[in-house]
């Protein structure tokens, strides 16, 4: 079988788009820490406020100094707000939301996720640069949802 030159060409070129395409996809995924948020936990979103974690969400730091933030992001705002985390550590972030899908995203970092009813979202990030930051809700979430907004201070 003989393929023609031209051909030969498209081939290459297009095996070569995908093997870039798929290397962008890790070298972000690597070097970015860009990764799927989802974590198929279910949490039943109508027995959020007597649930043992998301109830009253308290920062827990672990024993390595790795801290885990629980957060409930409901009509119109987050809990705990304002959240607390040291800086250059791995701040694992569990979110979820007892009413509609809410968005968590720290505003000039990489930190963006959904808060989805019955899900836990959950998601690791490091913060660097000590400062206050601004929590965004980024899902149209109702009529305040301009006014969903929450604080991180990263000490
Ligand atoms: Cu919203």
């Amino acid at each position: 079988m003989t393929i023609a030159l031209y051909e030969r060409i498209w081939m290459w070129g297009a095996t070569g788009l995908i093997v870039m395409f798929l290397g962008a996809i890790f070298v972000t995924a690597i070097a970015q820490a860009v990764e799927p948020p989802g974590h198929l936990e279910t949490v039943d979103p109508t027995t959020i406020l007597s649930h043992p974690e998301f109830g009253k969400p308290q920062i827990v730091t672990n024993a390595d100094g790795s801290v885990v933030v629980p957060i409930v992001a409901g009509m119109f705002s987050f809990t705990p707000d304002p959240i607390e985390v040291p800086a250059n550590v791995r701040v694992t972030f569990r979110l979820t939301s007892p009413d509609v899908i809410h968005g968590f995203q720290v505003v000039g970092t990489n930190a963006n996720a959904m808060a989805i009813p019955g899900y836990v979202t959950q998601f690791t990030a490091t913060f660097a640069t000590p400062g206050e930051y601004t929590i965004a809700c980024n899902e149209y979430c109702g009529t305040l949802h301009h006014a969903m907004v929450g604080k991180l201070t990263v000490k």
